[in-house]
């Protein structure tokens, strides 16, 4: 069980946050900002927002998603992007979680073949992680309100939909609630995945959105490609600060709802 959950008090029907990090092993910093973030939201934070943001939300944490593609990443190639399962047809390794979600699965913008970056697996949810992280979601859809997946890099905030070009239907309520650029050290780009970088499906975002949870956002952090996953340790408590600032932000305004 790798899952934290950060929660205070016993208030029934509380709503919850979901954060996951690290579905993809080469974004250090991801697991990075889950860290930060449990470091920072505690139930003895002196800081008024985050006291708030509990009172009101019980958070999950997945620090990291793909543990052993992390794994692979200080063991043996930096640059590993996928999980670590093994293909029966190919002698190629690992699936790309974020393209193995039941959301228009292996669709334009992901790949059938098992040597791929973007190989989507051999069916929706083939993948002991993501299927975790489903089952989880589907058991607690009722309380979740607000699913959020951090990735590097590209300082970028997307939401639905990846999965196609067609809007959300509370898009323009998404575009407010990414819109907030002046909280950000660095410029923030944001938009619906699809039309900001490129087609995607079976992303994580889009299949909780699908579910019902109607807040659900990609981070992209630093940064622009510089360093790229490469991100030197001096530029962590940056890239994860501007970015807790963004998640307080958003879980402030879901609270409001
Ligand atoms: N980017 C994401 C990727 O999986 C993305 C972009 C966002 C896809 C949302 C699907 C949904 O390609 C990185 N850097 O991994
Ligand atoms: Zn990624």
């Amino acid at each position: 069980n790798h899952l934290l959950p950060i929660s205070v008090g016993e208030k029934q029907d509380k709503k919850a946050i979901w954060i996951d990090c690290g579905i993809h092993a080469r974004e250090w910093i991801s697991p990075a900002f889950c860290m930060w973030f449990v470091q920072n939201v505690s139930p003895i934070s002196p800081e008024p927002n985050i006291t708030h943001i509990l009172n009101h939300m019980d958070v999950y944490v997945l620090p990291v998603m793909n543990p052993d593609g992390y794994k692979y990443t200080w063991t043996t190639n930096r640059m590993w992007r996928k999980n670590r399962s093994y293909s029966t047809d190919s002698s190629c390794v690992g699936v790309d979680l974020n393209r193995n979600f039941d959301a228009n699965w292996c669709t334009e913008g992901a790949s059938d073949k098992p040597c791929s970056e973007i190989y989507c697996g051999a069916f929706p949810e083939s993948e002991p992680e993501s299927e975790a992280v489903a089952n989880f979601l589907r058991s607690h859809k009722d309380s979740v309100q607000l699913y959020l997946t951090i990735h590097s890099y590209s300082q970028m905030l997307l939401f639905p939909y990846s999965c196609t070009l067609d809007e959300a239907e509370n898009h323009n309520e998404l575009v407010s609630f990414a819109k907030i650029r002046r909280y950000y050290r660095n410029t923030y780009k944001y938009g619906a995945g699809g039309k900001t970088i490129y087609l995607a499906p079976g992303g994580s975002d889009d299949w909780a959105y699908n579910l019902g949870i109607k807040y659900s956002f990609t981070f992209e952090l630093q940064d622009r490609g510089r360093y790229g996953f490469l991100l030197p340790p001096s530029h962590i408590s940056k890239a994860c600060n501007e970015a807790l600032i963004a998640v307080k932000t958003i879980a402030l305004r879901v609270i409001e709802k």
